[in-house]
């Protein structure tokens, strides 16, 4: 084994877990360039990855996944803490020895034949008070290939630890990447994560949710902080002035898109900026000065492919042309690749995500179009090659947060944007954040989905013991974040959008700013504060006459029915949802009652 640590608690751990997968050689990540480039030459003799056009994407690769593993397996993910209680109505639970039990049979002798590596990573900067370190067992190149983009991981963190001697311990296998074995693992009292069967990248790379989300989100209790489904986004003003803003929305709302956004032309000329620091996950602190800081663990981004453009997000185009792991979109004749809602023509022909001949307009036997790129392909992709990339992302004490926006994705009831009262009408507000289904998820087009702060596959606990954290939390701040929450899909009643969303955005962030800054007055409705109309700056975008008026419209019927719903959700909670989220509850009903 070329493995030397003084830490004796990894060395044990590492021992042990390869005497239980069995593999043929051990391996530590170093972090080197040199190593990751034999990786990949291993890589692409073993078919894991293609080699891509290096002329027009220098240092890009493909990746296909098995058909039956292309998303996050909610179904096949638990939460394994002693008391099923802990682990509460929003998860799976398995105990702990049961769960142990059972993937130990899959990963008994699951390595032979390959190699196991052991990749130490920090989530955060190496040596930061936020980071935390984790250490991944793996036996599968794809995910160290993903995780030297997505984390700080080799030798820095293995000095650390030997400082440090706490960590995360990740153990993955594919075995043999059959769905009826595939089991994603938590057990958050031991500091652990198994994963086992998949291949998919937010099963495996286990910083990512496994890590910075659910065992995160446990321990951050704990500790007193938080760690969220946030994207994080510096807004320079045109005096010069960044404020940070941290956001959190259902999949499908466009949070990569928001994080980076290019300002629109009007606010470009005012002088705005954006700097990303993340677009998916927040861990957030009060720090000394009693203000809210947040870091973005990670590295990389690992986003959605179809969909994305120089429209919808032109400094992803930018990152994705280089240093890019590409998985499950199409291969086109020249080397380079594609996906539905890609820049440029459709191309005429390619290699699809499963590796089969592809041509436009193909459909398959029901008539149905074939898609070139899997509705779930993605890029992972360094954030350093992110145009926008914020200047402060080594910053060890991370960034201040001026305002916490919550989203949906509500065709009739949520205006553009509230803020909302005070910290626990803001909790409130997050609590009941809910999307409804569109017409490409299954299910009832309309139906509500609620997702608390975009945390409901995430939260490593039982959600009402998260509602209390997100309440205690406020107290511990002397100035809490303003809270908001925004709604970029209302429609008219033909269905048609009346906000044009992505770039535009900007607008609604600003009137958010001015409202941090006492810049601007705001109408008291019984949901919240809302933009008077002029506020929001509309140079150089024309919406349709009386759209503004309908965007920010507060239908009390609408509302009162929508507390049913909320009412539904809550009591699924019982004692654990804190009193003070009911007395929330009721104060809204009875501001509807009063209207
Ligand atoms: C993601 C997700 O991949 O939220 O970021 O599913
Ligand atoms: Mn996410």
């Amino acid at each position: 084994m070329k493995f030397q640590t003084h830490n004796k608690k990894l060395k044990d751990w590492v021992e042990k877990m390869a005497r239980l997968c069995q593999p043929d050689d051990i391996v530590l990540i170093n972090g080197s360039a040199a190593q990751k480039e034999a990786l990949e030459i291993e890589a692409m003799a073993s078919g894991e990855l293609i080699q891509l056009n290096q002329e027009k994407l220098p240092g890009c690769f493909l990746h296909r996944t098995a058909p039956d593993d292309v998303a996050r397996t909610e179904h096949l993910t638990f939460i394994c803490t002693k008391k099923k209680h802990d682990a509460g109505p929003n998860n799976n639970w398995m105990s702990p020895a049961g769960a142990y039990r059972k993937a130990r049979e899959i990963f008994k002798g699951a390595m032979r034949g390959r190699t196991m590596y052991i990749i130490p990573f920090s989530m955060g900067p190496v040596g930061s008070p936020f980071a935390k370190i984790g250490v991944e067992l793996t036996d599968s190149r794809y995910v160290v290939l993903n995780m030297l983009v997505m984390t700080r991981a080799g030798d820095a963190v293995l000095r650390q630890l030997e400082k440090e001697d706490n960590f995360t311990k990740c153990l993955h296998s594919k075995a043999g990447l059959d769905i009826n074995k595939r089991l994603i693992l938590h057990f958050p009292e031991d500091n652990t994560i198994w994963s086992v069967g998949s291949g998919y990248g937010g099963n495996v790379l286990l910083g990512k949710k496994c890590l910075s989300l659910r065992v995160a989100s446990f321990i951050a209790r704990k500790e007193r902080w938080l760690a969220e489904h946030m994207l994080i986004m510096g807004i320079e003003d045109p005096r010069g002035r960044l404020n940070y803003i941290a956001a959190a929305f259902p999949s499908a709302c466009g949070k990569t898109n928001l994080a980076m956004l290019v300002p629109p032309e009007g606010l470009k000329k005012k002088g705005y900026r954006i700097w990303t620091v993340g677009d998916d996950i927040a861990w957030m602190r009060v720090d000394s000065d009693g203000a809210l800081w947040a870091i973005n663990p990670e590295t990389g981004f690992f986003g959605v492919a179809p969909g994305t453009n120089s429209k919808t997000n032109p400094n992803m185009v930018e990152t994705v042309k280089k240093d890019t792991i590409y998985t499950n979109v199409l291969l086109k004749n020249d080397g380079t690749i594609w996906w539905e809602g890609a820049d440029g023509p459709v191309p005429l022909e390619g290699v699809d995500w499963q590796g089969r001949p592809w041509r436009q307009g193909m459909v398959d036997a029901s008539g149905k179009p074939v898609c070139g790129a899997h509705a779930n392909s993605r890029f992972t992709t360094p954030i350093t090659n992110c145009p926008s990339a914020s200047f402060r992302l080594e910053q060890h004490h991370g960034v201040p947060i001026s305002a916490i926006i919550f989203g949906g994705r509500r065709q009739y009831l949520a205006p553009l944007v509230y803020e909302t009262f005070n910290w626990q009408h803001g909790v409130f507000s997050g609590a009941t954040m809910a999307s409804e289904r569109t017409a490409a998820a299954s299910g009832q087009v309309g139906e509500v989905r609620r997702d608390p702060m975009a945390m409901l596959p995430f939260c490593g606990y039982n959600m009402g013991y998260y509602f209390r954290h997100w309440l205690d939390m406020g107290k511990r701040m002397v100035k809490p974040p303003k809270i908001f929450h925004v709604n970029w899909f209302r429609t008219d009643k033909h269905g048609k959008f009346l906000w044009p969303g992505f770039t535009e955005n900007l607008r609604v962030l600003e009137w958010i700013l001015d409202r941090c800054d006492n810049k601007v007055e705001a109408v008291k409705t019984p949901i919240g504060y809302l933009p008077q109309p002029k506020d929001i700056d509309m140079t150089g975008l024309k919406l349709e006459v009386g759209a503004m008026e309908k965007l920010l419209e507060v239908h009390t019927e609408n509302w009162t029915e929508e507390l049913k719903g909320i009412k539904k959700f809550f009591q699924q909670f019982k004692k654990d949802l804190p009193e003070e989220l009911w007395q929330e509850y009721y104060a809204l009903q009875e501001r509807l009652k009063n209207t």
